[in-house]
């Protein structure tokens, strides 16, 4: 018996090593994409990451070229897909905006970044 929990130990700690060593939450990719010309301002920025977030600790904001907040400040996890941050938008007018995102990955790893997407006035 004791021989069986000793390899079970073992076992377990070999998975352990393996999900720790995977990639952070990284972002892979987004909507609009990242670095991206729309024509229709989006009402919603969507960033898709590598590894599902800790919703207390992840939030994203979305700046016009003056710096201004353009988000409703309503950055959120989306139900159902834990990889997954959102944030709405007030009416964009043409321009280019900037994405600021930090994370914290469910393994406690955090990581940030930004990109941008430009809303074309034709
Ligand atoms: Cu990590």
């Amino acid at each position: 018996m004791h021989k069986i929990i000793m390899t079970l130990s073992v076992i377990a700690v070999v998975l352990g090593a393996a999900s720790a060593a995977r990639a952070h939450a990284f972002l892979d990719h987004a909507s609009p994409a990242v670095g991206s010309s729309v024509q229709t301002a989006p009402a919603v920025v969507t960033l898709w990451f590598t590894q599902d977030l800790e919703p207390a600790f992840s939030d994203v904001t979305v700046t016009n070229q003056a710096g201004q907040r353009v988000d409703l400040g309503n950055a959120r996890i989306a139900p159902g897909s834990p990889a997954e941050l959102q944030i709405g938008l007030k009416p964009l007018p043409p321009g280019t905006y900037l994405v600021s995102w930090h994370v914290v990955s469910v393994d406690t790893h955090p990581t940030e970044g930004t990109f941008t997407f430009e809303v074309g006035g034709g």
